[in-house]
């Protein structure tokens, strides 16, 4: 599965970490898509340097976490797939 969708919004700065496997990844790449977003998945089972980042960033491998970069070059890391759905729906949903 792509985290991709149609790119309709400017979401320049956001990387998925996790896999399609995982069920807690799956509920944020559903956002994802039903958002119509281009962020992409940045897959730590396949990729044993995207699982060294994370790791290096957050200290563990837990996925998903969404990586997100501001335009000032600021990084934040954010767990937590409910966490990650209700940041992307405040900032991208209908408003
Ligand atoms: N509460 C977390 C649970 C995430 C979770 O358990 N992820 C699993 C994969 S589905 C995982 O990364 N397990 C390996 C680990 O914890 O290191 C969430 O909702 O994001």
């Amino acid at each position: 599965m792509a985290a991709k969708a149609g790119g309709r919004e400017d979401v320049r700065g956001l990387a998925l970490y996790g896999y399609p496997q995982c069920p807690y990844c799956r509920r944020v790449l559903g956002a994802i898509e039903a958002l119509d977003l281009d962020v992409p998945l940045r897959n730590t089972m396949q990729e044993s340097e995207r699982r060294r980042e994370l790791v290096e960033a957050t200290g563990r491998g837990q996925v998903p976490v969404l990586r997100i970069e501001s335009a000032d070059g600021d990084v934040e890391w954010m767990p937590e797939s409910e966490d990650i759905v209700r940041y992307l729906e405040e900032r991208f949903g209908e408003r």
